[in-house]
């Protein structure tokens, strides 16, 4: 289809830097919030804590085979809660379809995300400039959806006094992070106090990843 400047349809896909794409209102943020409900049902939300000690302000809780943790004792994944006991819930199948599509679209041909990080930011919280290197294969891309209020996200580059590049993110926005931006220094604003008619005054943020 064609798409020039005069043309009234926005692009589903912008490639907004090499490896990073951006899919502008692509999922439908009352089934995906229905997923996070339902994955904190069974794991709440919880601050972990770094291996230096220190709290992380955002609020975590996970879903997949594979759930990401931190304590004293490093960053990981794990099959099994370390607090609950349980095992993490379920990616129920639509939606690892959905993400594994997007994926495609951006030419990540077999993309299957085996662990779904969720995030949770209350106003005034954020997320410092980070690399996420605890999954095994970096030729695989991060897939996150954000819903609820909007942030900025930061990517900053490889290092992160790198030239900033901001990118606000709204409810239903799905972005691709692969390619020569996966190993990318990255981060969240801190959030400003707003409103959204399914979550109140909280943004939460899914990155599918393949961890292992
Ligand atoms: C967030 N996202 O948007 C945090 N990481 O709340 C991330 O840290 C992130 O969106 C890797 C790839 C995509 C992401
Ligand atoms: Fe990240």
């Amino acid at each position: 289809m064609q798409n020039d400047l005069f043309s009234p349809i926005a692009p589903e896909i912008e490639e907004l830097r090499p490896g990073v794409f951006l899919f502008r209102s692509h999922v439908n943020v009352e089934e995906f919030m229905k997923v996070v409900t339902s994955t904190a049902e069974k794991i709440p939300f919880r601050q972990m804590i770094t291996p230096g000690g220190k709290k992380i302000n955002v609020s975590v809780t996970s879903m997949g085979e594979n759930g990401w943790y931190s304590d004293r004792r490093g960053y990981r994944y794990e099959r099994i809660d370390p607090i609950t006991g349980n095992e993490w819930p379920k990616m129920p199948k639509n939606i690892e379809t959905i993400i594994s599509n997007a994926a495609k679209k951006a030419g990540f041909e077999k993309f299957f995300p085996d662990s779904c990080l969720i995030n949770c930011y209350k106003p005034g919280v954020g997320l410092t400039a980070h690399v996420d290197k605890d999954e095994i294969d970096f030729s695989q891309p991060i897939v996150s959806v954000s819903l609820g209020v909007s942030a900025v996200f930061q990517i900053f580059g490889e290092n992160r006094n790198g030239k900033v590049m901001n990118i606000p993110l709204h409810s239903g926005d799905l972005l691709i992070f692969g390619g020569p931006a996966r190993k990318f220094y990255h981060g969240v604003r801190k959030i400003k106090v707003q409103s959204h008619p399914l979550t109140g005054n909280l943004r939460f943020n899914l990155t599918f990843r393949r961890a292992l």
